[in-house]
């Protein structure tokens, strides 16, 4: 079915695919079924082979303004339970190849905890990131607490989520937030040129580091170091380390298959 609230390209840029939220009067705002197709795409481009790097963008004005309130405002506890948006939110994170948000205007609540759950973040200089839910009279529950923290440190964690002030795009690069911030023109562009710098790598060392980067958010340092030396090996059951290694001693640019 084609979605109704995103748009997909496989092929925005070779072996690049984009995924772009797509509901530009409510700001983005991600209701269940938005979040449901950007599920249901990222699985897909996931088990793509065409595919090496996926993209996820909103618009120039929003990448999101956070969970539907509309949507949300009068569900109970059990409603939210039983709707049980978080196994959605656990499929995005599955996603094993590199994710990149690129993120221009508000990315709010949800809409920043769903930056966050990418791997890098691509920022125009209007890029505003918060978690205003404590002015709703709730807190963030998509990973806001958990993201945010690891990622700019306990005091401005505290301070964006208790007092719902959001930090611009600068202020979340001092930070370590997002990994570069470019003109609002060129955001979208930027996240193609970083997406086509690791399309370029093995797909399969790519995917091994991205799980072992994760994991050093999920364990300690010894078990973490663990799993971290097993996907080293296994990186030396691929054709690509073979190819890389051969490639560099030949002085030749290597040709990675995902093998
Ligand atoms: N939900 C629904 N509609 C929204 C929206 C949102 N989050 N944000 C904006 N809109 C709608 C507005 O209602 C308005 O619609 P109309 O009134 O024209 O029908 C339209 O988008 C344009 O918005 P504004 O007129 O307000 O535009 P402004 O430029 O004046 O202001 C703004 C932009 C982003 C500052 C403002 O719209 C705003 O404050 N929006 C709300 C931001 C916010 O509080 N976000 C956090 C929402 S709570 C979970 C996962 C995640 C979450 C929860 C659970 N599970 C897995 C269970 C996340 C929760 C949240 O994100």
């Amino acid at each position: 079915m084609t979605p109704e609230f995103i748009l997909v390209t496989p092929q925005a840029r070779p072996q690049v695919a984009l995924i772009q939220l797509n509901r530009p009067k409510e700001l983005n705002a991600l209701n269940l079924q938005l979040m449901q197709e950007v599920a249901a795409a990222l699985k897909a481009l996931d088990q793509n082979p065409e595919v090496r790097v996926i993209v996820l963008a909103g618009s120039e004005r929003a990448f999101a303004a956070g969970a539907d309130i509309k949507q949300m405002a009068g569900r109970t506890a059990i409603d939210m339970l039983l709707i049980d948006q978080f196994s959605i939110w656990d499929q995005i994170r599955r996603t094993t190849k590199p994710l990149i948000a690129a993120v221009s205007g508000f990315a709010l609540g949800g809409g920043c905890e769903l930056a966050m759950t990418c791997d890098l973040i691509v920022a125009s200089e209007t890029a505003q990131f918060g978690q205003p839910e404590i002015r709703l009279g709730t807190m963030p529950g998509a990973g806001g607490t958990q993201r945010l923290t690891r990622a700019i440190g306990k005091a401005r964690a505290m301070e964006m989520v208790l007092t719902g002030q959001s930090i611009s795009a600068r202020e979340a690069a001092q930070h370590g937030l997002v990994n570069r911030v470019v003109p609002v023109g060129q955001f979208l562009e930027e996240a193609f040129r970083l997406a086509h710098s690791i399309a370029q790598m093995s797909p399969v060392a790519a995917r091994l580091a991205k799980e072992s980067i994760n994991r050093a958010f999920e364990t300690h340092l010894d078990e973490g170091l663990h799993f971290e030396r097993k996907n080293f090996y296994m990186t030396f059951a691929s054709e690509d380390q073979k190819e890389g290694m051969a490639a560099f001693v030949e002085k030749r640019k290597p040709d990675f298959k995902g093998k």
